[in-house]
């Protein structure tokens, strides 16, 4: 007797190229949770009519974040290390009907590409950018990241951060973009709601994901189980509404500030640039 196999299908399987999987992901690694959320709210987006899939494209650098780019069914760039932004840039500028994703790691977007994310979030640049921090370089083995905080251990500082940390929620929101926002994979729920609530919207958006890496970061730092970690990020990463964004703590011991610090509506880079140059044959918008 011949035996059929049974293929379960899951619910994301239309928006994974799951001959790609197994992912590369270690065991209590925070980037799948987060990925899963953002792809739920795109899913949710497109079955509600408010945005197109097949509109979609993921922009991703270097490092173990970026390797979603492989896992995702879009269009998709893997491109050079802290060169995601320009590059969903330029792809946002050659065709203003896309819907581009940059999920990218805090080295590669805080770190070697810091000077573009500076420049998009003042520019108000139309793209989506989702940095998942696991406060470390993890490809790479753990060196420092600007975002490791003071104190704690990499293999580059063996005894310990001497830096002082960047507060990458703080500096984008300096800039006034039209959506910032920090959560934690902690808060699975929540982010799928504010990556729904950013992705149909114009201008530059940044939100900034709490990760746990705890085969590299974990490691380094002492934390024995990814479930050490994780509840120590749980509980450190509190969601609280501002009024000033001095009041947003990046502080490993006490408290990481979440929520969502800026939301507004002000005319985009594309908005402002359609209106003042009116390219030829191109229309902005409607997705
Ligand atoms: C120009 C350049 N410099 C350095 C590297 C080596 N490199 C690859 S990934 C990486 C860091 C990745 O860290 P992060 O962006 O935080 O992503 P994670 O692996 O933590 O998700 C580095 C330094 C590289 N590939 N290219």
């Amino acid at each position: 007797m011949v035996e059929t196999q049974e293929v379960i299908k899951y619910p994301l399987d239309d928006y994974l190229r799951t001959e790609r999987l197994p992912h590369i992901w270690c065991p209590g690694c925070g980037i799948g949770m987060a990925l899963q959320a953002l792809l739920w709210s795109i899913k949710e987006l497109h079955e509600q009519g408010v945005i197109d899939r097949k509109k979609v494209c993921f922009f991703t650098g270097i490092g173990c974040t970026a390797r979603a780019s492989g896992f995702v069914k879009f269009d998709a760039i893997h491109a050079l290390h802290g060169r995601a932004i320009p590059v969903a840039t330029g792809a946002k500028l050659g065709n203003p009907s896309l819907i581009p994703i940059v999920f990218s790691g805090d080295g590669d977007i805080a770190a070697i590409g810091g000077n573009h994310l500076l420049h998009a979030a003042r520019r108000n640049f139309d793209i989506l950018v989702v940095m998942i921090n696991n406060m470390t370089y993890a490809l790479t083995g753990g060196q420092l990241a600007p975002t490791t905080p003071t104190g704690v251990r990499s293999t580059t500082t063996p005894r310990g951060n001497p830096e002082n940390v960047m507060d990458t929620t703080k500096f984008v929101a300096s800039l006034r973009p039209n959506f910032v926002a920090r959560y934690s994979v902690t808060q699975p729920t929540i982010l799928r709601t504010v990556f729904k609530k950013a992705l149909p919207k114009r201008g530059f958006r940044f939100i900034e994901v709490m990760s746990t890496c705890t085969e590299i970061f974990g490691r380094h730092t002492g934390f024995r189980d990814p479930y050490e970690l994780y509840s120590r990020l749980k509980k450190i990463c509190k969601i609280k509404k501002i009024s000033s964004i001095d009041e947003i703590k990046y502080d490993w011991e006490n408290e990481i500030t979440c929520g969502t610090f800026i939301d507004k509506d002000d005319p985009s880079f594309l908005d402002m640039y359609f209106k003042m140059y009116k390219p030829r044959g191109m229309v902005y918008g409607e997705s």
